[in-house]
């Protein structure tokens, strides 16, 4: 599938299945529906049949209170049957509101406790660099979730250790749960953060697949990390959503639920 034609299916799957199980996050979700299609598109190495290949890249969702947006990915993509996805967030479902990859083929690690998913990826991207591989490895941060200390311990470590195949992608959509980033905690300039902790840095519009596609295949032959700043609208894709931070918990009932549907549906790929 095409990577605009893979995002418009998940945008309106994120939000059937959010809509089904009364869900939160489905902001968080739709943030990062045009990261995730691209990088499954044209960007990674998998095997759905094989999901534990030894080649295969890596992809950690660190915000995995965003879960909703990767399962519907590996689904459409074809790791698990798309029917799985009608009980996501229900009582008995392996597709648990945070991201789970316990029975779940294709999810690498189990994430929402934030700061904790990329360290991970940081771990398995030394793993495979002592091992000799050349696989990547990427994990996905929100710009709310950069205030936690141990992304920045996982800064110095990358690049101490020169993990040239790690990707941290940072979806940087201004908004955390009850409000802006800058009025929890300001996070000033973080490609300067990034720069001075010694990585390769790129910022990119979170939502055009071209310049998504350029800054993940983008590889800098100075052995250092790379960190892509992609500018995102939380909510992106239903007007009503946008940069609205009600979204974060609230689920689409009734007369929004079928706004948000038509909108989706008639929406150019
Ligand atoms: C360690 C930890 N603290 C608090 C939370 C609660 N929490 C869930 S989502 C969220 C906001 C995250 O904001 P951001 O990373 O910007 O992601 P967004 O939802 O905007 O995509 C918080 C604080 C959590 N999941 N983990």
């Amino acid at each position: 599938m095409e990577s605009k034609a893979l995002a418009k299916a998940v945008r309106i799957d994120v939000v059937e299945m959010i809509h089904r199980s009364h869900a939160s996050h489905i902001g968080s979700a739709l943030s990062i529906v045009d990261i995730l299609s691209v990088l499954y598109t044209d960007i990674m190495k998998y095997d759905t049949a094989d999901p534990a290949w030894e080649g295969r890249d890596r992809l950690v969702l660190s915000k995995g209170h965003a879960g909703s947006a990767l399962y519907a990915v590996l689904a459409e993509v074809g790791f698990f049957p798309k029917s799985w996805l009608e009980n996501y967030d229900l009582n008995g479902s392996p597709l648990s509101g945070h991201v789970s990859h316990k029975g779940v083929p294709g999810v690498e690690f189990s994430t929402g406790s934030l700061g904790h998913g990329a360290c991970v990826a940081c771990g398995m991207a030394l793993a495979s660099k002592l091992n000799g591989k050349t696989n990547r490895t990427f994990a996905i941060v929100g710009d709310g979730e950069c205030d936690e200390g141990s992304i920045w311990e996982m800064a110095m470590f990358a690049n101490h250790f020169r993990l040239s195949d790690f990707t941290l992608i940072v979806d940087c959509n201004g908004l955390q749960s009850f409000g802006p980033c800058e009025e929890t905690i300001e996070l000033l300039d973080l490609g300067r953060k990034f720069r001075d902790f010694g990585w390769n840095v790129m910022e990119v519009e979170g939502h055009d697949h071209d310049a998504l596609r350029k800054a993940f295949s983008a590889r800098p032959s100075n052995g250092r990390p790379t960190c892509v700043i992609a500018k995102t609208v939380k909510g992106k894709g239903v007007s009503f959503m946008e940069n609205n931070v009600l979204w974060h918990y609230r689920d689409p009932q009734g007369e929004e639920y079928e706004r948000a549907l038509s909108e989706l549906q008639g929406a150019e790929q």
